[in-house]
């Protein structure tokens, strides 16, 4: 495998002489690898070399110019600041020859960014402060891309969190049943089936114009965001590809849904399965800090139901996938997403159980002056 790698590195700008490629096995979509390069002082240069997976990204030109555009915007805003912005923003670093990305004879896409070092991006939230700053730094990319015209991102997956949109594409995966699974899911079905309409309510206000169309992240799983090992502060927002217009209750509710759950989203324990209310109150503090002043009083009302249906889509995206015959995420064992379904299912219906204490949390700290 390095050997493969090793090939491509020269089509890279990287600096120094090459010395190791570490496979970093997390996210669920691409390929990636660590690479450690020498320079002729001694001290390291460290580079994060990605495959782009083009069954999950039709469009992998439009999301390196997406990610081009929008990280160079944020380099900007904290330039302006004077803030140092080398481990606080991805830079995509070119090819040889000047692209965002390298293409392959056998039409595989790879990009490379900047490695942050000395920080961690969590599975699972260890303390609540990680958790707070997280939410602050993703309440503030929001915040930095505030004046960027969402106009001019593509929309990398189209329909990415229209839930409405994919519940139909889920209805037409069961219809098919084309890997022979769905005699045995007959209470999974019915669970997101009576939650239909909840979880429409995002995506019809969005299109209704009585919810914002910003610019966001889209992908906000807790480990998407990378924690400064020595100072605990999140630095930076990393996994870009689903940066594009969508609206802030994604990112709020795709965050509580990975970060404030009591276990991971692999756990094929579902009575360990919850929200953890410290943890949601903590994010809810976090990020209204940095966006308290750009929401819409009717986005903020939204932040609870947000979780809701950012889970339930998500128990529905994994159940789609398992009916289809895994296509889409990688999986570890052949009921991976039967288990990631159910185990967002256990963590909506306690959603659902503490939904009165969520909302009163976000009253409390959108009233907070
Ligand atoms: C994927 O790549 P990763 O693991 O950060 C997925 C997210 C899901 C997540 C669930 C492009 O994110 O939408 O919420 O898995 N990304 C894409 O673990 O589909
Ligand atoms: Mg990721």
């Amino acid at each position: 495998m390095t050997r493969d790698i090793v090939a491509l590195l020269p089509h890279f700008r990287f600096e120094g002489k090459f010395e190791q490629a570490l496979e970093i096995n997390a996210g669920n979509i691409n390929t990636t690898y660590h690479l450690i390069y020498r320079r002729p002082d001694g001290a390291k240069n460290e580079y994060l070399l990605q495959r782009i997976n083009t069954y999950v990204f039709k469009d992998p030109v439009g999301v390196m110019r997406n990610i081009d555009l929008v990280t160079r915007h944020i380099e900007r805003a904290y330039q302006a600041q004077g803030v140092d912005s080398r481990r606080r923003v991805l830079r995509v670093i070119s090819t040889t020859d000047g692209a965002l990305f390298h293409r392959t004879e056998s039409d595989d896409y790879w990009r490379a960014y900047n490695f942050i070092t000395h920080a961690t991006a969590y599975d699972r939230i260890e303390r609540p402060e990680d958790f707070r700053e997280a939410a602050r730094a993703f309440g503030e990319f929001q915040r930095l891309l505030t004046d960027f015209p969402a106009a001019e991102l593509a929309e990398t997956i189209p329909g990415f969190h229209h839930t409405a949109r994919r519940f139909t594409a889920f209805q037409a995966s069961v219809a098919a049943d084309r890997a022979g699974r769905v005699k045995d899911l007959g209470p999974e079905i019915a669970f997101l089936n009576e939650r239909r309409d909840m979880m429409s309510e995002v995506v019809l206000a969005l299109e209704a114009g009585r919810l914002p169309v910003r610019v966001t992240h889209n992908d906000t799983k807790i480990n998407n965001v990378m924690i400064d090992d020595a100072t605990h502060r999140a630095i930076c927002v990393i996994d870009l590809d689903t940066v594009m217009p969508g609206s802030a209750l994604f990112d709020f509710g795709d965050a509580i849904r990975s970060g404030a759950a009591t276990a991971i989203e692999d756990d094929p324990d579902f009575s360990k399965v919850g929200i953890d209310l410290t943890l949601f109150e903590a994010f809810t503090d976090g990020f209204l800090s940095e966006v308290k002043d750009i929401l819409t009083p009717e986005e903020i009302e939204m932040l609870p139901l947000s979780a809701k249906v950012i889970t339930s889509e998500q128990a529905m995206r994994f159940l789609t996938d398992y009916i289809d015959g895994d296509l889409y995420y990688k999986i570890r064992t052949p009921d991976h997403n039967l288990v990631r379904a159910r185990n967002q299912m256990a963590l909506v219906r306690d959603m659902e159980a503490k939904y009165d204490q969520m909302r009163a949390i976000v009253r409390k700290y959108a009233a907070k002056s």
